[in-house]
């Protein structure tokens, strides 16, 4: 088993079931993940020291989740040089309170931001894949195949309105 290139961190376990949607899409990807609880207020040395060593440990992208006051991404994005993508948890105020505390890093530091809940985590797993693709044909080839089976799925979807609207006209 290769060593990890994608680090998932959540702030709480509370988190797990939104990162998992990310998680099932690196399992389908056959991206060897790590996945750790590191808070950026409850455990903020421990979440340092591993921003700082993650570039040696041979990760390549970080994604990072978080809810409420969501420092985490933007914390570990202040340690690393690393790429890191932030997932705004939906835990209060419908994940508002989430997206403006992980998108809007100051000039100079920035953190990738997807969307609020499970899109995002499924997104930024996606987006992760897509940065370790660049250097990995296999992969690229394996994205390649998601991409072309998610536009095969919605055609399939009009198909059958089409037929459907064929059988029940509306006059
Ligand atoms: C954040 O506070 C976590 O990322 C989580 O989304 C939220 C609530 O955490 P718990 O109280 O459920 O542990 O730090």
């Amino acid at each position: 088993m290769p060593k990890p290139k994608v680090a998932l961190l959540v702030g709480s376990d509370s988190d797990i079931p939104t990162m998992q949607e990310g998680i099932e899409i690196l399992k389908e990807l056959q991206v060897p993940y790590e996945l750790h609880i590191y808070s950026a207020h409850r455990t903020p040395d421990q979440t340092l020291q591993f921003a700082q060593r993650a570039h040696q440990e041979g990760f390549h992208v970080i994604i990072a989740g978080a809810g409420m006051a969501a420092h985490l991404a933007g914390i570990v994005a202040a340690h690393t040089l690393l790429p890191v993508i932030g997932v705004p948890m939906e835990g209060k105020l419908q994940g508002l309170d989430s997206l403006l505390s992980t998108v809007q890093m100051p000039k100079g530091v920035p953190v990738g931001t997807v969307a609020i809940g499970k899109t995002g985590a499924a997104n930024a797993a996606l987006l992760a894949a897509q940065i370790l693709a660049l250097s990995d044909e296999e992969l690229l080839k394996r994205l390649q195949v998601y991409r072309s089976s998610m536009g095969k799925e919605v055609l399939n979807k009009d198909k059958k309105l089409q037929q459907y609207a064929r059988r029940f006209p509306k006059n």
